[in-house]
């Protein structure tokens, strides 16, 4: 992290009742180039830094009324997750008094009379901290991007693009509940490439996985609410998670997809069912209860799966 940085000119508020302090203060931050922004009490001050949000605030200590403690605890709890660096500026000099001040939220505690340099010193070292805390929000706050996007992708399948296991198992964890809540029956559908090996074998695996993109992208666009999820399950299987669908739906679904790939183009040249690609799957639809998991689910539409490999691919069953 650099400390190299310009020193910009910063809006300090000076809290001060005694006027010609303030006053004499204020005009030596000025001549330095700084905005300064004055109140004599510790309310008017607190006013202000809620208002204008100063870079740094010089703070008095012994003020009628509320006293300088007061005011940097106020300004601390007005910024929550936010810093803005509080110097003390005091007559008052017991060690207890210093300790004090940084009790109640300062960050320096000078002890009148300060001499301009000692100051603008004290302000300088204040400026790199706060420099350096900026650097540090900045990093955190694209760190949380990076995180985030992490997270996104760890959800996805690169070959196809679809959602992979991992994006379902939370999918499918969500939308349990949800069905639950609501009563609606949620379909889940397992789907597994008929004789791939034998594809792969006869073309490669390039071919191989063209197929797989091409079986992916048919069973997205048949996917006709947005809350509808087609997912790689693994290999050549997929998986599709649909909401408020009953047994029908989903045999609606189920026969919409066997018709598209017997109409398509993606010839299968070794496979004893048909010329072209085909698919069996297994489909399982619930109302969720207490007692329904992801695992479950995911069991029943296996051996639904399994059945239709049995009785001779290229189907569905529940
Ligand atoms: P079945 O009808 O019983 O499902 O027969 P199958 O040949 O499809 O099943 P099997 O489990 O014997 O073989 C699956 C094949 O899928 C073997 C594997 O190499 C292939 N496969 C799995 N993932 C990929 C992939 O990402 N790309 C390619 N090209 N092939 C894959
Ligand atoms: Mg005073
Ligand atoms: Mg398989
Ligand atoms: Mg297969
Ligand atoms: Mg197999």
């Amino acid at each position: 992290m650099s400390l190299h940085y310009q020193a910009a000119p910063l809006t300090i508020l000076v809290v001060d009742d005694q006027n010609a302090t303030r006053v004499a203060l204020a005009a030596d931050l000025d001549r330095a180039g700084h905005r300064v922004l004055e109140a004599d009490s510790a309310d008017w001050g607190l006013q202000l830094f809620e208002r204008y949000r100063p870079d740094l605030v010089l703070l008095d200590v012994e003020m009628p009324d509320k006293d300088g403690y007061w005011a940097a605890r106020a300004m601390r709890s007005a910024e929550p997750g936010g810093w803005t660096p509080i110097i003390f500026l005091s007559q008052r000099s017991q060690d207890a008094d210093v300790w004090k001040g940084i009790e109640a939220g300062g960050d320096d505690y000078l002890i009148k009379p300060v001499t301009p340099m000692i100051l603008h010193a004290k302000l300088r070292a204040m400026q790199r901290l706060s420099h350096m805390r900026q650097r540090l929000v900045a990093v955190s706050e694209e760190l949380r991007q990076a995180n985030a996007q992490l997270h996104e992708l760890s959800q996805v399948d690169p070959l196809t693009g679809l959602m992979n296991r991992r994006g379902l198992d939370g999918r499918l964890q969500q939308e349990i509940a949800a069905a639950r809540r609501s009563g609606q029956p949620l379909t889940l559908m397992l789907c597994d490439v008929d004789h791939f090996k034998r594809y792969n074998d006869a073309l490669g695996h390039v071919e191989g996985d063209q197929c797989l993109r091409h079986v992916a992208r048919q069973l997205k666009d048949l996917c006709r609410r947005p809350a509808d999820c087609a997912a790689r399950y693994g290999g050549e299987e997929f998986a599709l998670l649909l909401p408020n669908t009953p047994r029908s739906g989903a045999m609606t679904y189920a026969r919409a997809l066997l018709r598209t790939l017997a109409q398509g183009q993606l010839k299968h040249p070794d496979s004893p069912i048909a010329g072209h690609i085909t698919l069996s799957g297994g489909i399982t639809t619930c109302v969720p209860d207490e007692t329904t998991t992801p695992e479950g689910l995911l069991m029943r539409a296996d051996d639904a799966l399994y059945n239709a490999k049995a009785y001779g691919r290229n189907r569905f069953f529940s």
